[in-house]
């Protein structure tokens, strides 16, 4: 049976799930989205992410033509006609369709896609392992700009420093902002280990807030750890005991070595493997 996909109010067949060519949301990236995980017929943290894409839309004034209940049921039951349990749901609005000029007013009505598909998990080396990452030159969105808070369907940031990383065999990519200082990877927060602290980028260095990151620094609160979010330069990477990403694809994922330099002792740290396991118990449980 073909997947199906929620398109404002109706399930499509996935071949059949289409918009128009007139849509914002393609002709300007005009829409915001999320990417959200289920695990066991349970959606992850789906309350943050709803806040977190209501968030998206007031900031670049896209109404969304649904309650929060609406939706959360409209995902559950997509989830349902689909027969996913451990699944990965895209929510995409977009702010539909309209003219070829720029202007939003134009645009009839927001369109509401929901996308339930099965997991593409990372390969199991990574986490075994740990990855290889670089510093790309692509900054992430200077945050007066365009603020890296709103995930917006403008990723073309993201996009350049992904191709970058890609060219130099890596699949994820570092990314600094304009003052330098380590921001995040291309679709995933950054974190590090040092003398038993956590640290990781602050909201000011401009980096989306991850639901992810932030279950995971409530998990090493938890346990004890102390958990600061300062500024970091590419040096205190370097220097890291452990380095480890966090996103809603990946989970958590170590980093065992940042511009050919080894991280630690080159090999995924304790405090990585714990919190790997804490949050395995999290969403599994
Ligand atoms: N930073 C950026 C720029 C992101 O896009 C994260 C961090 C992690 O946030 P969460 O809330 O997921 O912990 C993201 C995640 C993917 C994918 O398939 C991920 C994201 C966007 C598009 C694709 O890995 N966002």
């Amino acid at each position: 049976m073909p997947l199906k996909v929620y398109i404002s109010g109706k399930h499509y067949d996935k071949d059949d799930a289409k918009i128009s060519v007139y849509d914002h949301g393609l002709l300007y990236g005009d829409g915001v989205f999320e990417g959200i995980r289920s695990y066991g017929g349970k959606v992850f943290r789906l309350q943050q992410h709803l806040d977190r894409l209501w968030n998206s839309a007031k900031a670049i004034w896209l109404e969304i033509p649904m309650t929060q209940e609406a939706m959360a049921q409209a995902i559950r039951d997509t989830l349902a006609v689909n027969g996913i349990e451990d699944g990965y749901i895209r929510v995409v609005v977009t702010r539909g369709c309209g003219t070829l000029g720029l202007d939003p007013n134009r645009c009839s009505h927001p369109e509401v896609i929901i996308i339930t598909d099965r997991i593409a998990l990372y390969p199991e080396e990574y986490y075994r392992d740990g990855l290889s990452i670089i510093t790309v030159s692509t900054l992430r969105n200077h945050p007066a700009a365009l603020s890296p808070r709103i995930k917006s369907l403008n990723y073309l940031n993201n996009i350049l420093a992904k191709i970058e990383g890609l060219q130099a065999g890596c699949i994820e990519a570092l990314m600094l902002n304009h003052k330098g200082e380590v921001a995040e990877c291309t679709g995933d927060n950054i974190f590090i280990a040092r003398f038993g602290k956590l640290m990781t980028p602050p909201n000011e260095a401009g980096i989306l807030e991850g639901i992810t990151r932030e279950s995971v620094i409530g998990l090493a609160r938890q346990s004890g750890i102390e958990v600061l979010e300062i500024p970091l330069t590419k040096h205190d990477i370097y220097i890291a005991d452990e380095c480890f990403l966090t996103g809603t694809a990946a989970e958590i994922v170590p980093v065992v070595k940042v511009d050919s330099r080894k991280i630690g002792d080159g090999r995924p740290g304790p405090m990585t493997r714990d919190l790997m396991q804490q949050f395995h118990r999290l969403t599994r449980s």
